[in-house]
């Protein structure tokens, strides 16, 4: 469904728990914490499911807005989730009971909601649910705020190339609102922890270059996690990272997980399409971002990877 009828069916409900996907981004907490805002501004009950994932570069926006263990949901809502794979441990019971509306911006969306409000042409989902509430009024700055993270966030600093003449329309009128935009990206974007700056140094030591410097494939295992004493927090965006070398076209950071799994990242330019690359692999995501998860080692994530991206490419 469209945009206003999303808004429309969602003024019809009380009592809303939304829910946010696993390893949490800026986009899908900050879209839970705007709508679950903006809902509350309409004299609607509406609280998050908590996301035992968030790090503390996105606790803070929480604030206030967690459900308690008592809280018997009328209507669900799920923001920014693409796949039933992506829902947390405790999101799935929701899944199993129905989901009634997802607000959504991936192309891969798997339809698992009653109804979908799904715009594959959104930076962020964070644009689509500013377009959501503000058919309920002006937005307040509360409101405004983690809409502004999501937006932010998703497009790295209005960087990546999702970034369109919208997203910036969409973050001006959110700053109109008297947000503090600097603050939020001074955050997000010019702070580093010292973890962090040594886990970029990691990957630099150790990643793997293809096709004379085209393709960077980077690897963190959980006994680099551990050795550097590093986190979720720092490892936030980590996937951003190597696509920044020089002459690199392709890039996959992978991170290992416990259980024996990987979750691999690649981020490509116009010349491959990342969500085509990772569907190889079971995974999904937007063109020139995308991820899947695989079973296996660190060893068996490089070889799978460039084994589809190579399938991709047509040199299979
Ligand atoms: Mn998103």
């Amino acid at each position: 469904m469209e945009y206003r009828e999303a808004a429309e069916l969602l003024l019809r409900q009380n009592d809303i728990l939304i829910l946010t996907h696993k390893r949490p981004d800026g986009d899908t907490i900050g879209c839970a914490v705007g709508l679950c805002l903006a809902l509350r501004a309409q004299g609607r009950t509406a609280w998050l499911l908590p996301n035992e994932d968030a790090t503390r570069l996105f606790t803070p926006y929480l604030e206030g807005c967690l459900a308690p263990e008592d809280f018997r949901p009328a209507f669900v809502v799920s923001v920014d989730i693409a796949g039933k794979g992506l829902f947390t441990p405790a999101g799935e019971q929701w899944l199993q009971k129905g989901i009634d509306l997802a607000i959504d911006h991936h192309p891969s969306q798997e339809y698992f909601a009653k109804e979908t409000c799904l715009d594959a042409g959104r930076a962020a989902c964070g644009e689509l649910v500013y377009d959501i509430v503000r058919q309920w009024g002006p937005v307040s700055r509360e409101v405004a705020l983690p809409l502004y993270v999501a937006v932010s966030t998703d497009t790295g600093c209005f960087q990546y190339s999702n970034t369109s003449p919208d997203t910036h329309r969409v973050a001006a009128a959110l700053m109109e609102t008297g947000i503090d935009a600097q603050w939020v990206n001074k955050r997000h974007f010019r702070t580093k922890s010292l973890k962090r700056l040594k886990l970029e140094a990691l990957i630099v030591d150790t990643m793997d270059l293809h096709d004379d410097g085209a393709i960077a494939i980077a690897a963190v295992s959980l006994d680099d996690m551990a050795r550097l004493e590093a986190d979720e927090a720092d490892a936030e965006d980590i996937a951003a990272f190597v696509g920044q070398l020089e002459g690199v076209r392709t890039s996959v950071t992978i991170r290992e997980l416990e259980g024996g799994s990987c979750k691999l990242s690649v981020r490509t330019d116009e010349t491959l399409s990342a969500t085509g690359v990772c569907a190889l692999l079971g995974g999904g995501g937007h063109a020139a971002a995308a991820g899947c998860t695989i079973t296996g080692s660190v060893e068996d994530a490089k070889a799978a990877i460039l084994s589809a991206i190579r399938q991709v490419q047509g040199h299979a």
